[in-house]
């Protein structure tokens, strides 16, 4: 079994689908926890509403290239994500593997750790809050060292809805 921590977000009607996503996960999988949920701006395009992000642990047999492309992507669809050639539209939601176990892959269509660790605050919060003495298996770098090195005054944390979604998936 790996685990793997798995980044969710969302900027459209982000509570309905980050539910449900995770829901459907936990359908797929082991979830062993959910992060807090952050309300944060939306990175690299200003006209695009806030989003939320958070990440699962989860525990799982699926190899990393069918769980991003088979497991996730078939969330990703059901509940109507649609992509476009424009990485910053807004999106019903997105999940992608952070890191997988001690996996080091670098391929055009797949990067594990995904390098979005090591610049968006959330992201690294999401997985210290989870695991702090993780490291990075490419790096060796630690989890929190880096989430401390970029911490954001502008997330804020959904105390409320994270609450409703642990009780919701009983973690
Ligand atoms: N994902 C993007 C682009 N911008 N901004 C936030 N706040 N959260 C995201 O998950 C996000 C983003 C595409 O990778
Ligand atoms: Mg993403
Ligand atoms: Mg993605």
């Amino acid at each position: 079994m790996a685990r793997v921590y798995v980044g969710i977000g969302s900027n459209i009607d982000p509570e309905r689908n980050i539910t449900a996503a995770v829901k459907m996960l936990k359908a797929r999988v082991r979830v062993i926890a959910v992060s807090t949920f952050y309300q944060t701006p939306a990175v690299g395009n200003s006209n695009s509403p806030d989003f939320i992000n958070g990440a699962a642990l989860i525990e799982t047999d699926i190899p990393a290239h069918a769980l991003k492309f088979e497991a996730l992507r078939g969330i990703e669809k059901s509940l109507g994500r649609l992509r476009t050639e424009n990485k910053y539209s807004p999106r019903t939601i997105d999940l992608d593997i952070m890191i997988y176990g001690d996996a080091v892959i670098d391929e055009p269509e797949l990067i594990i750790p995904d390098p979005d660790i090591y610049t968006r605050a959330f992201a690294a919060a999401a997985i210290a809050e989870m695991d702090p003495n993780l490291v990075l298996p490419e790096s060796g770098d630690r989890i929190l060292d880096i989430a401390r090195s970029l911490v954001s005054n502008l997330m804020r944390p959904l105390v409320d809805f994270t609450a409703a979604l642990r009780k919701e998936i009983g973690t």
